[in-house]
């Protein structure tokens, strides 16, 4: 078991100043080194840590031994161009330390059949969504067009391009309306009212995966800005498991005080679930907001003490709804649209 120390950065941080700063729009996916922003950070005060606020790579939690030097940052840092680091504008809040938690080592996670064990809210699983006939009329349908291949797998779009290297989609850029075979199974994906609002739920984009054995996908979240509230995911062809992890802010990063450094104690909650062929995974709320879901390069999942072999290759269908105007979740640490505003 790792104990972390956790943060929490209200959006009011005028009169809520604390030793540790938030810092959005700086870190190394940004060319910002731990070492640069220690350098710049560090003209205020002494700096005590310096820890990634999320997985992106663009945002930070600065921690300063005085609250004065962190008051003295913000009000120099927040908002302005920043000569040192080339003219980069950086967001700052204050971050408040939470109580620190007990946290799985996650030495072997249970995977979960159905939704309700894996308990993740906004996330669900639906069963037999599409029959055996179906699934080999889409599967008939998507090998009669024409692939993509990226690096290890390869992909369709329909309605709009995902662009992998901005992670979003380019609205101008409508390649039409989704095709009628998916008819079936979009009106299915819209009975789920209750879940998706009484009037269905609409969606304008899918993109089709083609993974073959032992080929999985990287930890991601959907562009917020990107897409609407809701994303489904239909498995055909054959089985994985699916995995999800939140990140405990704070728990890893550049340590100065502990001489800790960078990933030494990489920390998050994991949680597993198994996608058999034809089920259907919705995701939405903190599941499809706050937590990044990601599929292990794996031949072979083991559930339950059984080893299920993946078939040669498994198919998913991802539809989306490309979003018109801002996200406004309740995730700011996770969402590109509050961040950049
Ligand atoms: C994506 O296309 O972003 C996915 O997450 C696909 C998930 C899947 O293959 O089920």
């Amino acid at each position: 078991d790792l104990t972390t120390s956790r943060f929490s950065h209200p959006k009011s941080s005028d009169n809520l100043a604390t030793s540790n700063l938030y810092v959005a729009n700086c870190g190394p996916a940004v060319g910002i080194s731990f070492n640069d922003i220690k350098a710049i950070f560090g003209t205020f005060g002494e700096v005590t840590g310096i820890h990634p606020a999320d997985e992106s790579g663009t945002r930070v939690i600065v921690c300063f031994s005085e609250v004065s030097d962190a008051q003295a940052a913000y009000g120099s840092l927040n908002g302005r161009s920043c000569s040192g680091l080339g003219g980069r504008i950086l967001h700052l809040r204050y971050s408040v330390p939470q109580q620190p938690q007990k946290v799985r080592s996650n030495g072997s996670l249970p995977i979960s059949l159905l939704s309700s064990e894996l308990a993740i809210p906004g996330i669900y699983l639906v069963h037999n969504i599409v029959t055996l006939e179906e699934e080999q009329m889409l599967l008939a349908a998507v090998d009669d067009r024409p692939w993509k291949s990226l690096s290890k797998r390869r992909v369709q779009h329909y309605g709009y391009e995902f662009l992998y290297e901005t992670r979003n989609i380019d609205s101008k850029q409508f390649l039409g309306e989704l095709p009628s075979f998916l008819s079936p199974m979009l009106e299915k994906i819209f009975s789920f009212h209750g879940i998706c609002g009484k009037n269905g739920y609409d969606v304008d984009q899918l993109t089709v995966n083609e993974y073959p054995l032992g080929i999985g996908l990287s930890p991601h979240i959907d562009t917020h800005s990107a897409f609407d509230d809701y994303i489904f995911s239909v498995s055909l062809a054959g089985s994985c498991l699916m995995e999800f992890r939140k990140y405990h802010h704070g728990s890893w990063g550049l340590n100065l005080v502990d001489k800790q450094g960078p990933h030494e104690s990489l920390n998050f909650i994991r949680k597993a679930i198994f996608l058999p062929p034809r089920s259907m995974l919705l995701l939405s709320g903190e599941g499809r907001y706050a937590w990044h879901h990601y599929i292990p390069h794996h031949k072979v999942d083991v559930v339950r003490g059984e080893m299920i072999r993946r078939s040669s290759r498994r198919i998913s269908f991802t539809f989306r709804k490309v979003r018109t105007g801002p996200c406004r979740c309740e995730y700011p640490q996770y969402c590109d649209s509050q961040m950049d505003a």
